[in-house]
């Protein structure tokens, strides 16, 4: 029996374009009508085919993949649906969500410095609105190059990623008009660039104190192979019916701070509580996607052991900043581009549009809270929990009872049983440290979550009651 279980538990820029739209439509925005949700201003642009530039024919060949420019390189393909769907919110119903491949945030492309990317974004028929892409990892003209794509068509371009770190893709609008609902809404995604020559050793600031009794350094030194993750901030500005706010948006009233897409979405849920006696008595101040019913949109915490390099990927989508901080924690090194910007810092600030990747050790087994550091976006959805190590003992004492604990101590984690949510894990590169296993967790629609689940992630809300109700019949006997 404990066999069984074992098993089934372990597999547990674009200004250019401004001068002829400005005169209308953004004005409509600044005078604070809610013009991205009035449906006659889309369906005019739609009427009147988008709101297309005519281009010199100078700006003809940009991003065109047939150049000679890209001969003898790696060509990564990178292929996006633009499409609006519903999805759920926090505390209940739904809200308008606009995608990329109908998850929030869009798939996370990775690629090699040097390699070229060919982005190809479809707009399905029927799609009320047309969509583009702007890729903050590309050097190309802004126009022709981002502009919209209409229902019905397909759009490729061509670029060299040449310069190493993380990257924002969002998308444009329509050329521009209503590019903040469409990134508010959730089209917004990252590329990952990895330096040609790889990530670097990372130092790590400790003291001993010696034989003489004096204390001294002690730096510790951990490969640029890392356990790794990715963290991508935005805001949500929502009308109670779940539509985009834009009255909101220019007086910076953040409805929720989404992290990954959700507000609130790495925190304990009822599987937590379950594990750890009672499935009706919260373990965390705040569990807002807390049921088993929730499936790929209940929470799902982060789990990492001890004494290991974590890096992780950071972008802010948003309009506000990100003073990112981890409780109980200091940052070992913060990167962005090829340079360290710091060695050693409790807080590093992001401006919006901006990245960094941040590498550290967590040190002691415990629960650390991973935050914007600023009240109303931690309040509102900017805290996130990691756990290091094996640090609660009565979740230990259950998972020793059910005979699954030998899959947590063998990866030093929870994640050993539990896996780590899919949607805070980039696509690996060639200095990841593999997880254990991944849970199925996403602000995505029910078949990108089915992928997720025929990629080999766990669907925790199946696998966990039928190890309780296996264990509860087991005891009876
Ligand atoms: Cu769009």
């Amino acid at each position: 029996m404990n066999k069984r279980m074992n098993f089934m538990f372990t597999i547990a820029a674009i200004a250019v374009m401004g001068g002829a739209l400005f005169g209308s439509s953004f004005t409509s925005q600044m005078t604070g009508a809610a013009f991205s949700t009035d449906v006659n201003v889309l369906q005019k642009i739609h009427d009147m085919g988008g709101l297309e530039l005519v281009m010199p024919a100078a700006f003809a060949e940009a991003g065109n993949c047939d150049s000679d420019e890209y001969a003898d390189r790696t060509v990564v393909e990178f292929p996006l649906t633009g499409v609006s769907i519903d999805l759920p919110r926090l505390g209940g119903g739904t809200f308008s969500a606009m995608t990329f491949s109908e998850q929030i945030p869009g798939p996370t492309l990775r690629v090699t410095q040097g390699d070229v990317v060919k982005m190809t974004l479809t707009i399905p028929e029927g799609e009320p609105t047309p969509h583009g892409n702007d890729m903050h990892a590309s050097q190309v003209s802004a126009v022709p190059t981002f502009g919209a794509v209409q229902p019905g068509t397909s759009k490729t371009y061509c670029y060299i990623a040449e310069v190493p770190g993380v990257y924002k893709y969002h998308c444009s609008g329509v050329n521009i008009a209503a590019m903040d609902q469409h990134v508010l809404q959730g089209m917004y995604g990252i590329a990952i660039v990895d330096p040609i020559g790889g990530y670097s050793t990372l130092v790590v600031e400790k003291t001993q104190v010696n034989a003489n009794g004096d204390v001294t350094r002690d730096r510790q030194f951990h490969s640029g192979d890392a356990l790794e993750w990715q963290i991508q901030y935005n805001q949500m500005y929502l009308t109670d019916e779940g539509t985009y706010d834009a009255t909101a948006m220019f007086a910076h009233q953040t409805t929720y701070t989404a992290v990954n897409g959700q507000p609130f979405g790495y925190v304990p849920n009822m599987i937590h509580n379950l594990l750890n006696g009672d499935a009706n008595k919260n373990i965390f101040v705040a569990q807002p996607w807390n049921s088993m019913d929730l499936k790929q949109y209940q929470s799902q915490l982060l789990f990492t052991p001890t004494g290991v390099h974590n890096r992780i990927f950071v972008e802010n989508h948003g309009n506000e900043p990100v003073f990112f901080h981890i409780v109980g924690e200091i940052l070992d090194r913060v990167t962005q581009g090829s340079r360290v910007q710091s060695a050693g810092t409790e807080t590093w600030l992001l401006g919006g549009s901006q990245n960094m990747i941040v590498d550290l050790v967590f040190d002691e087994p415990g629960i650390y809270a991973l935050v914007n550091h600023d009240y109303a976006a931690i309040f509102t959805g900017a805290a996130t929990i990691y756990v290091a190590g094996l640090p609660l003992p009565t979740i230990n004492e259950t998972a020793t009872a059910l005979g699954v604990v030998q899959g947590a101590v063998d990866a030093g984690a929870y994640s050993g049983v539990l896996g780590n949510p899919y949607d805070a894990i980039p696509p690996y590169g060639e200095q990841s440290i593999m997880h254990p296993a991944k849970n199925v967790h996403c602000m995505c629609s029910d078949s990108v979550a089915a992928a997720q689940a025929e990629s080999g992630a766990v669907e925790l809300w199946v696998a966990v009651p039928a190890i309780l109700e296996a264990a509860a019949a087991a005891a009876e006997e």
